[in-house]
């Protein structure tokens, strides 16, 4: 899948699922990603920090060809190299990962990349680095993650979503219950962990955020 075909993937899908089996009621990552393609859902991240190399390696091969049958963007979260091993579309990368321009560097002009923010300077660097697309948050409290920066500021809101120029996701807390109030502030990508992949029904789960999402647009 090129970078193109990510970007436009971003465009029409607001559900953002990342994978990691800690949080995944027992279900192994694989079949938590057979779940979340069979609910519909178009972009997934593998985020497993429990794992050997090898296991890592191994399962995202698998779900990286699941995602490229269901026409789904599958990005590997930390590691370039597994990324490009694996023929994941794309990396996402956090302010203290490899930085931007080393894995556009490593990984080639069509990798789709994508850059954790939690300010406006990081946002500005993402953009600065070549980003195609930024992570920002944690827009609430979370549980999914213990080293969480602290809750975004309303001016860091406010600057991210009034960026145009690429696709823009929140996460932290992210889910039905706070989708409405993120949709007004002008997110219009949702990332989750906990809100998909912790759910005994994820196609309920997704259908039901779906469902918020929808409600959320026609209140405008
Ligand atoms: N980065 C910032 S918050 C977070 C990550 C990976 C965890 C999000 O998990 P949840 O369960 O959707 O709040
Ligand atoms: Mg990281």
């Amino acid at each position: 899948m090129t970078r193109e075909e990510c970007v436009e993937i971003f465009k029409n899908e607001p559900v953002y699922a990342i994978l990691g089996e800690a949080l995944s009621l027992g279900r192994g990552n694989v079949e938590t990603a057979r779940q979340v393609l069979a609910a519909g859902v178009k972009i997934i991240q593998y985020r497993e920090k429990h794992k050997s190399w090898r296991e890592k390696y191994a399962e995202a091969k698998v779900i990286a060809d699941l995602c490229r049958a269901a026409g789904a963007v599958f990005i590997m979260n930390d590691s370039a190299d597994l990324a490009i091993a694996c023929g994941a579309a794309g990396i996402h990368v956090g302010q203290d990962d490899a930085p931007c321009t080393f894995v556009r560097r490593l990984a080639g002009p069509d990798m789709f990349i994508g850059v954790s923010t939690n300010t406006i300077a990081d946002i500005q660097g993402a953009i600065r680095d070549g980003a195609d697309y930024v992570g920002f948050g944690p827009m609430h409290p979370t549980e999914s993650k213990k080293d969480t920066h602290d809750l975004v500021t309303a001016e860091a809101i406010g600057y991210a979503t009034a960026q145009t120029q690429m696709p823009l996701t929140c996460i932290g807390g992210v889910g039905p219950e706070t989708i409405p109030e993120l949709y007004k502030e002008g997110f219009r990508s949702f990332a989750m962990i906990s809100a998909i992949v912790s759910q005994p029904d994820i196609a309920a789960a997704v259908a039901h955020i779906r469902q918020v999402i929808a409600q959320a647009a026609h209140k405008g």
